[in-house]
């Protein structure tokens, strides 16, 4: 039999090996996104506002932002990214097996997708519900009226599997017609192949200004689940997590103390504490994360704060026309709340 103090001795050796084997083999995303000089992100394959790229294959939009924000972070150069265009069904195993570094792609965060694939969601940079889409000649007018209806929906999204609570709980029938990517399931809806197209409320926006005349189709006023989306990473690395779950609180807090893309440089010189900390002056809040003093500092000169980003790509002056609603700050009615940066 062991004495008490050997097996002591040999649990305290098997632990340093399992905190050396371990530290081993800790995953390092910052480095080897430094080493190979750029961002891997993943994004949508085309969703106007949120990750879509225009004529020269030039992506823009909010989830786009979140991987400037974060190459700005890393590399002080929200330039140093490559977008990589997923599909619903194929976006985690990319990120699982290190296709890319980041998803940032109108990405629900559901506990499944949190506990079962090795991934983890890294904060919400929009809140959003699920919503229908009709022809308006169709006369529909509610979510109550789609019985029986033919539904159009993307396959290996919540969007799908929604849809299938709400027609149980609601004892209506329906019948899905899946497709793998937006462009199809657009034309799907376009050629007639369904009555309804659902998907996020924010997506649909973003589908109807692909219409030659968007007022042929309308929104329904019913949101039938909580979409919460947000960027995702890899669960084995929890540097890598911090940084960009920081970052969006980066924007986030910027917003709320009115640091502004255009002001930033003068707000160096601000004597409100929390400014100074946020832009690195007197406080270096990146070492502990492996960035620089100014990771912050960069991310808001480079791509604006919350607010700003949100304007650009989906507010009220752009084509998708979104008022803040959830996505307003916590401090005017909305969900936005970013922890203090100290
Ligand atoms: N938020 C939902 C739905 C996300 C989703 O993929 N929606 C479609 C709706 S149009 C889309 O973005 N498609 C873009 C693509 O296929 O690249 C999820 O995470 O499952």
């Amino acid at each position: 039999m062991f004495s008490l103090s050997k097996n002591t001795r040999i649990l305290s050796g098997l632990l340093v090996a399992t905190v050396i084997t371990t530290s081993f083999a800790q995953a390092s995303t910052l480095r080897d996104v430094r080493n190979k000089g750029f961002l891997a992100c993943g994004v949508s394959t085309g969703i106007p506002g949120f990750s879509n790229p225009d004529n020269e294959g030039r992506w823009s939009g909010l989830d786009v932002d979140v991987c400037r924000a974060v190459a700005a972070a890393v590399f002080g150069d929200s330039e140093k990214v490559r977008y990589i265009p997923l599909t619903p069904a194929d976006r985690f195993n990319a990120l699982a097996v290190g296709e890319v570094d980041l998803l940032s792609r109108n990405t629900t965060w559901t506990h499944t997708r949190d506990t079962t694939f090795g991934l983890i969601f890294a904060g919400i940079n929009f809140y959003d519900g699920q919503g229908f889409m009709v022809r308006r000649s169709s006369g529909i007018e509610s979510a109550e009226q789609l019985d029986g209806a033919a539904v159009c929906v993307q396959g290996g999204t919540t969007s799908e599997l929604n849809l299938a609570d709400y027609y149980r709980e609601n004892q209506l029938r329906y019948q899905p017609v899946p497709f793998a990517t937006s462009d199809q399931a657009l034309n799907g809806f376009m050629a007639g192949r369904c009555n309804v197209f659902s998907s996020d409320i924010s997506q649909l926006y973003a589908q109807r200004t692909r219409f030659e005349d968007p007022d042929s189709v309308m929104i329904l006023p019913n949101a039938i689940s909580k979409e919460p989306l947000g960027p995702v990473v890899r669960q084995d690395d929890m540097q890598w997590y911090n940084i960009v779950k920081w970052t969006l609180y980066a924007l986030v807090n910027a917003e709320e103390y009115g640091v502004t893309q255009d002001n930033v440089d003068e707000m160096r010189d601000s004597r409100t504490p929390v400014i100074q900390r946020m832009l690195g002056v007197n406080a270096d809040t990146g070492r502990a994360m492996g960035l620089s003093s100014d990771w912050a500092y960069q991310i808001i000169k480079q791509v604006g704060n919350y607010g700003e980003v949100f304007e650009r790509h989906v507010g009220k002056d752009s084509e998708l026309g979104f008022e803040r609603g959830m996505n307003e700050l916590w401090s005017k009615g909305g969900l936005l709340y970013a922890p203090p940066l100290r």
